[in-house]
C-alpha cells in the first residue's frame, strides 16, 4: 500500500486556547506546534494564521511570517494554507495566501452550514473564482468536500475542466450541519472519486481516529489537528497537535502502513520534488 500523508491541521480559524491551551495564535507558537507536528510524522501542515489575540485572519503579511518561521524549523514540509479562512470573510480575503505562492492550498468546493446560524459560503461561481485563482499561480489544489454533494460539484467542474488533474480530496467529515462520519459515510465518498485521485479523511471530533483508522485500512491518507478535534480520547484533551499525529503513526503500524515523508508525499501528489 502506497505510504501514509498525514497532514496536521495545528491551528484552524475556529478554535481557541479556552478550548485547548496549545492551539497556537503567535508567529513561534505556530512554528513550534508545526514542528512538533512535523517530527511526529506530518508532512503537510494545514494552516490558518490569527493575530496575537487569536483572532483569524487571512492577512498575507502574517502568513508570510508564519510560512518563514516553520520553514526554517521544518526542512522540506509542505505547507498548505487555508484559503477557506473564517465563516464571513470575502473571498478575495480568503485567497490571499495564494500570492505567496505555496505548493498547496484548500479549496473548498461547496457550501455548508456550520451549526447555529454560521454558513460557509462556497457558491458554483465562488469555487469556480478560487479554482482559476489557485491554477493561475501554479498551486495544487486539496478539494475540501464536506459531503458528497461536493465531491459532486468537483466532478462537474472537472468535466469542464476548471478543476484539474491532481485531484487530492479531503473529505471533512463530522462538523455539525455537515455529513456525519460513520464508516458508510466514508465508504460512499471514497468510491465515489475517480481511481486515480487520492483523497485524505478529517475526522472532526469524536469521529477524528474512527476515520484515520479506516483511511489506513482502505489506502487513503489523514489529517488531524487542533482544527478538528481537541481531544486525545474522550474527554481528554491533546497535550498539543504532536500528540494527535503520535496516534495516528500508532494506528497505521498496526496496519503496517509506512509514513510518508515530505518528498514522499511530494510524488504521491505530482508535485514536483
Ligand atoms: N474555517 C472554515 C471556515 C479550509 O481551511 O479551507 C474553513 C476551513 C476550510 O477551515
Ligand atoms: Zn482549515
Amino acid at each position: 500500500m502506497e505510504k501514509l500523508i498525514i497532514t496536521c491541521a495545528i491551528s484552524g480559524a475556529e478554535v481557541t486556547k479556552e478550548d485547548n491551551p496549545y492551539v497556537p495564535y503567535t508567529v513561534e507558537e505556530m512554528a513550534i506546534e508545526a514542528y512538533n507536528a512535523y517530527k511526529a510524522g506530518a508532512s503537510i501542515i494545514h494552516l490558518h494564521v490569527r493575530e496575537d489575540d487569536g483572532t483569524p485572519t487571512q492577512n498575507v503579511k502574517r502568513f508570510d511570517e508564519a510560512i518563514i518561521a516553520i520553514k526554517e524549523l521544518c526542512p522540506g514540509v509542505i505547507i498548505q494554507p487555508s484559503t477557506g479562512g473564517a465563516v464571513g470573510m470575502s473571498n478575495d480575503e480568503r485567497l490571499q495566501p495564494i500570492y505567496l505562492k505555496p505548493e498547496m492550498c484548500t479549496l473548498d468546493c461547496g457550501s455548508v452550514n456550520f451549526g447555529g446560524d454560521e454558513v460557509f459560503i462556497n457558491s458554483e461561481n465562488d469555487v469556480i473564482y478560487f479554482a482559476e485563482k489557485i491554477y493561475e499561480k501554479g498551486i495544487l489544489p486539496e478539494l475540501e468536500c464536506f459531503g458528497k454533494m461536493h465531491v459532486d460539484q468537483v466532478l462537474r467542474l472537472y468535466k469542464k475542466g476548471l478543476i484539474k488533474d491532481h485531484l487530492h480530496f479531503s473529505f471533512v467529515l463530522g462538523i455539525p450541519g455537515g455529513m456525519t462520519g460513520e464508516e458508510r459515510d466514508f465508504l460512499f465518498l471514497k468510491d465515489s472519486i475517480p481511481s486515480n485521485a487520492t483523497y485524505s479523511v478529517a475526522g472532526v471530533g469524536r469521529f477524528e481516529f474512527k476515520l484515520a483508522e479506516l483511511s489506513i485500512k482502505h489506502g487513503g491518507h489523514v489529517r488531524v489537528g487542533l482544527e478538528d478535534n481537541i481531544y486525545i480520547s474522550k474527554g481528554v484533551k491533546a497535550l498539543g497537535n504532536k500528540a494527535l499525529v503520535e496516534e495516528v503513526v500508532r494506528i497505521a503500524k498496526t496496519y503496517g502502513r509506512e509514513i510518508a515523508s515530505p518528498n514522499e508525499t511530494r510524488k504521491i501528489l505530482g508535485l514536483k520534488v
